[in-house]
């Protein structure tokens, strides 16, 4: 049995909690606070302030120990902590969501800058609203091709197995 941390972060509203909550096979631990900001507060009651844990086993070989990081540049630090020794990351992006492409732009960058570890980004919402192409992300994201951008539900169980599969792929062929 093997176990390896994944990293879950994107920007504020992406899904980051949502997915995790999805997926993990124990209680989530989650440390949601009431959003203090009028811009954050017109999109939701409360927002992460500084991690999210959940966990899954995957086909008996592997235990992915899953953190979400909080959304807004202003909690950094915990980005920071969290990218610690962490063997994944998944940079999740709200598919409908404009404003949010270039600080998603900059959250890639700084995992970049943080971690050699193998980023997946992924699409999400990408079922429900009109949204943005991968390759239109990835020319705005300035995402190199070694970085794979692929859609997600995170309220779908399969779906984010799926990232997480994708991720996984990348991390063995990493050990190779
Ligand atoms: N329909 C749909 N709703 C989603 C999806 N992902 C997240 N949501 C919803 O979007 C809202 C925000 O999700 P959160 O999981 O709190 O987002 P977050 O990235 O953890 O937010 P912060 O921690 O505040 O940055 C919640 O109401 C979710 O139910 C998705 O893929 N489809
Ligand atoms: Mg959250």
């Amino acid at each position: 049995m093997r176990h390896y941390k994944i990293v879950v972060t994107g920007p504020f509203a992406a899904g980051k909690t949502t997915f995790i909550k999805t997926i993990t096979e124990i209680s989530p631990i989650v440390t949601e606070a009431p959003t203090t900001r009028d811009e954050e507060a017109q999109v939701k009651d409360s927002t992460t302030v500084a991690m999210d844990f959940g966990r899954i086993t995957v086909d008996d070989d592997y235990v992915l120990h899953i953190f979400g990081t909080p959304g807004q540049f202003r909690f950094n630090y915990m980005w920071s902590i969290l990218s610690k020794d962490a063997l994944g990351v998944i940079l999740l992006v709200d598919s409908g969501d404009r404003n949010m492409f270039e600080e998603a732009k900059d959250m890639l960058n700084f995992f970049r800058v943080k971690t050699d570890a193998p980023i997946v980004v992924a699409l999400n919402h990408f079922n429900e609203k009109e949204h943005i192409s991968e390759d239109e992300l990835r020319s705005i994201m300035n995402v190199p091709e070694s970085i794979p951008i692929v859609g997600c539900d995170a309220t779908d169980k399969e779906s984010v197995k799926q990232v997480l599969l994708k991720l996984l792929e990348l991390i063995l062929e990493n050990e190779t």
